[in-house]
């Protein structure tokens, strides 16, 4: 049986997980509009793993003897006034999501839940690569300032990220034709 208070911190934990999903297609669709569509892509990519996020910590709670509670989403932000301010945002987001990762692990040590450990240190890896990417892409982003060549480069670049298999936020990977 999972530790009740690691246990509501989780049920919270899930929330972030899919509100980093729901920011991530917001920013989506934001490149797709200004028709940066390998940014766009990027994005998608990164909301799909944040919805594996939010499920792995779902099936956590439930293996444990726990029943995942959804809580209400906040409206998130859908208007930036920069591609620099999106990566701003991204980075801070992924420190904040950083922040609640080592707080989960804190009070899993606090509470000698040992059995959330193996789970716990994946998403400290996680959210270390995380970081380090969004922190790269923000630094080159910089680096480029109103240069809008070096813009589309790197909107090229961003375009080469692959997607998990089977992600249905793949456009190839289902059919829109009617
Ligand atoms: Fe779930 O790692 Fe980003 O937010």
């Amino acid at each position: 049986m999972i530790n009740e208070r690691l246990y509501k911190a989780m049920n919270e934990q899930i929330r972030n997980e899919l509100e980093s999903y729901y920011i991530y297609v917001s920013m989506a669709a934001y490149f797709h509009a200004r028709n940066l569509d390998g940014m766009a892509h990027w994005m998608r990519c990164q909301a799909h793993e944040e919805m594996i996020h939010a499920m792995k910590f779902f099936d956590h709670i439930h293996d444990r003897g726990g029943k995942v509670v959804l809580m209400n989403l906040k409206q998130i932000k859908t208007e930036w006034t920069s591609v620099r301010e999106v990566w701003q945002d991204t980075y801070e987001h992924e420190q904040f999501i950083t922040g609640k990762i080592n707080e989960l692990t804190a009070i899993s040590r606090e509470e000698k839940d040992y059995t959330s450990e193996p789970l716990l240190s994946w998403f400290s890896n996680e959210q270390l690569e995380e970081e380090s990417t969004s922190g790269k892409v923000l630094e080159q982003i910089k680096m480029v300032g109103d240069n809008q060549t070096g813009i589309l480069l790197l909107d090229r670049e961003l375009g080469a990220r692959a997607f998990s298999p089977g992600s249905p936020l793949d456009p190839t990977a289902y059919s829109v034709a009617t």
